[in-house]
């Protein structure tokens, strides 16, 4: 898939009451704006033209807008978000995809879904899960997916203990290819494809992100870094620290079409 637009949300200072489960200490907010920036000129270097959204400080999550919307060819589908003190980040970015595709749909409640468990492999999509996403909203969007023609099954994650989001462990890294933790590659729906394996020390690495030419991978997990090399893919690590001090990895921080 070629990629030629990406849409971010510069981090709040609240950012760090975001939710976490990582005892890695708090956000340096500072410092997050500057690797915020650095992801924003990667994703440039990378043949995107970038739009930053204004800072938004009432939600503190906000700045991993991958949640808020899946993109699907010319549909968009705004989610409804599974953790109640992100409700709303949804509504937030509503008007900057309605000038851009030409059918914003959204998840209605009660069903929750978040951006994160939605993995697409070209034209399939596996649909996460989680403590996040219920099997109404997997179920909702399955059906506005097969309306434009996407094939899609549903993934439980609910019984792999420490796995946010489906994408937190399982990303398409294009040409057929699964960049997966290790600790579920066994898994039907991830077994058919040709799989990358993340070895547990580095699971955090799981998430990186394949942008045309080229793989963001957070810096300091050299062994994935390696093997994604290995498989041929030109790789540039990016300082991620901040965020993954809650949580979220390098697909959290935008939205790409
Ligand atoms: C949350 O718990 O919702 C945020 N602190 C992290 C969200 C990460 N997003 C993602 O994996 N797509």
């Amino acid at each position: 898939m070629t990629f030629s637009q990406a849409l971010l949300r510069r981090p709040a200072a609240t950012m760090v009451a975001g939710i976490t489960t990582a005892a890695l200490g708090l956000p340096d907010y500072q410092l997050a704006l500057a690797q915020h920036h650095q992801y924003d000129l990667a994703l440039q270097a990378a043949g995107l033209t970038t739009t930053v959204l204004e800072a938004l400080p009432d939600f503190p999550d906000s700045v991993f807008v991958e949640d808020c919307a899946v993109l699907a060819g010319s549909l968009a589908v705004l989610t409804r978000p599974g953790a109640g003190s992100r409700r709303g980040e949804e509504l937030a970015i509503r008007a900057a995809l309605e000038g851009i595709f030409s059918q914003v749909l959204q998840i209605e409640a009660p069903a929750t879904l978040d951006g994160g468990d939605i993995c697409q492999i070209d034209d399939h999509f596996l649909l996460g899960v989680s403590a996040r996403t219920d099997r109404a909203g997997a179920e909702a969007l399955a059906a506005l997916l097969t309306e434009k023609g996407f094939s899609s099954e549903p993934v439980d994650i609910t019984s792999w203990s420490g796995i946010l989001h489906l994408k937190s462990a399982i990303n398409y890294l294009g040409d057929g290819m699964l960049l997966v933790d290790e600790r579920l590659a066994r898994h039907p729906a991830i077994a058919r494809y040709e799989c990358i394996l993340v070895p547990q020390q580095e699971a955090y690495a799981a998430n990186s992100l394949r942008v045309n030419d080229r793989v963001l991978v957070p810096a300091g997990f050299s062994l994935t870094q390696k093997k994604i090399s290995q498989a041929g893919l030109r790789t540039v690590s990016l300082n991620m620290s901040e965020f993954q001090k809650l949580d979220g990895g390098l697909s959290c921080l935008s939205l790409r079409w």
